[in-house]
């Protein structure tokens, strides 16, 4: 009776393990544009792709600047050319969601200093934290 009933919880594990899956989250291309902030300062866009080559669904739901706490960070979208914060952006499975000017953004504002590139980690719903570097360029205002 206990050796059947081993049985079926391991065939259960596999069979769940099996059908649930997990993502599988890497980063590439990442650059921050900035420009003046008023006040002082700059505020930051940060751009990538975001790729998911794992079995799930993910969410990017934050990120924060690392040893930059007065660093105030939001996910955006843009909606007929203004940005809207957003409280995730979806990840799905198997393909890349690329944060480009006019679409879904990361930006940081409040973060003083001056810095050719900015490390930070992005937060995922399912896989944590992944910590990125993005280099910094100045934005350069069509004409
Ligand atoms: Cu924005």
């Amino acid at each position: 009776m206990f050796k059947t009933g081993l049985i079926i919880a391991f065939v259960l594990i596999f069979l769940l393990s099996a059908c649930i899956g997990s993502p599988e989250i890497s980063v590439e291309g990442a650059y921050a544009l900035r420009e003046p902030a008023e006040g002082g300062g700059y505020v930051y866009a940060l751009f990538m792709g975001i790729i998911n080559s794992g079995k799930a669904d993910d969410y990017l739901t934050g990120a924060e600047v690392i040893n930059h706490s007065e660093a105030r960070v939001e996910l955006h979208k843009t909606v007929a050319g203004k940005m809207v914060p957003v409280n995730e952006i979806k990840i799905p499975k198997g393909e890349v969601v690329r944060l480009a000017p006019g679409y879904e953004h990361i930006m940081i504002f409040n973060l003083s200093g001056d810095f050719k590139e900015i490390e930070m980690d992005l937060i995922f719903r399912k896989s944590g934290k992944l910590r990125i570097t993005a280099k910094v360029r100045e934005y350069q205002p069509a004409k």
